[in-house]
């Protein structure tokens, strides 16, 4: 009796198991297959910002005289990044103006208004002076531009 038993289940046992593989063969055939795309999305929060600004330049003007010995205002402010126009007139003789900071040495000639312009990128205190040879006192003759952040 227990033999019969033994038997019908190693008679079965193949089937069994056969039924259990079938079931495995039929496996997930797209497994291979990638995973979807990856996508890449660049982000720049800061462009449009960027072009707005570039396009909206603050100007100052400042005008300015030019005479033996000295400049008038001999101290000028500006911020960082905005435009700076100085307006100069020598009243006497030919003057220069020189910041050699922003790499500016621009003649001054005389009994007409000179246009100096630049945007100063670096704050501080920077010396500017006379470029050309006006007498004695040319040495002297010299102003300080603040540059505020
Ligand atoms: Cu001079």
């Amino acid at each position: 009796m227990k033999k019969t038993i033994a038997t019908l289940l190693l008679v079965l046992s193949p089937l069994l198991l056969a039924g259990c593989e079938d079931e495995q063969t039929t496996q997930e055939s797209d497994q291979a297959a990638p995973s979807g795309t990856v996508k890449t999305e660049e982000i720049e929060p800061g462009a449009e910002a960027t072009t707005e600004t570039a396009t909206k330049v603050e100007v100052r003007e400042i005008t300015m005289t030019a005479k033996k010995f000295e400049f008038t205002p001999d101290t000028i402010t500006a911020k960082k990044g905005e435009k700076l126009r100085l307006e100069i007139t020598a009243t006497d003789v030919a003057h220069g103006f020189a910041i050699s900071e922003f790499n500016i040495n621009q003649p001054i000639d005389p009994g007409k208004t000179t246009i100096v312009e630049f945007i100063p990128d670096k704050a501080g205190e920077f010396d500017f002076s006379c470029s050309v040879f006006c007498g004695g006192g040319h040495g002297g003759m010299r102003g300080k531009l603040v540059v505020e952040e």
